[in-house]
């Protein structure tokens, strides 16, 4: 059995999607084995997205992401981390297949809904990063 951590961002979250997003989640077979609505710290957003530290978007994804609260997600299953990424669909939501999560609710390329861990090892990093968040 595999983990992946997933995000439900501010954008869905202030737009009323976790509940859907949620239902779309278990409906694809992965178990949400812990799941914390919380608005993540400054500190954390920067530890957390410090591969994109030296990109143009860096400091708008960090506000956008410590803007209101999120849902941080352990999820649980069979190939979890690429299952939910097919699930999320494309970063960019204008590029993302019908019926994937940032097809259906994400807002623009920035505000794109959801995240989820993109290898294996991501995913383990990144469940350490919000454990003092899950705990
Ligand atoms: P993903 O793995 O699909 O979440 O995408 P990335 O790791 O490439 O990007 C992380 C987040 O940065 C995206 F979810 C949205 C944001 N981003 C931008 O705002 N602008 C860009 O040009 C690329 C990414």
């Amino acid at each position: 059995m595999e983990q992946t951590l997933s995000i439900i961002k501010p954008d869905a979250v202030k737009n009323g999607f976790v509940d859907d997003i949620n239902y779309l989640i278990s409906e694809n077979g992965l178990n949400i084995l812990k799941s914390k609505k919380v608005k993540i710290s400054r500190e954390i957003a920067e530890k957390f997205y410090s591969e994109h530290s030296e990109k143009p978007f860096f400091s708008e994804l960090v506000e956008f992401m410590t803007s209101s609260d999120s849902v941080v997600q352990v999820l649980e299953g069979k190939n979890a981390v690429n299952n939910y990424r097919k699930l999320m669909g494309a970063t960019n939501p204008n590029d993302a297949d019908e019926g994937t999560l940032r097809a259906k609710f994400a807002e623009s390329l920035s505000k794109n809904a959801v995240h989820g861990s993109d290898s294996l090892e991501s995913a383990q990093r990144e469940i350490n990063i919000m454990s003092e968040i899950l705990d």
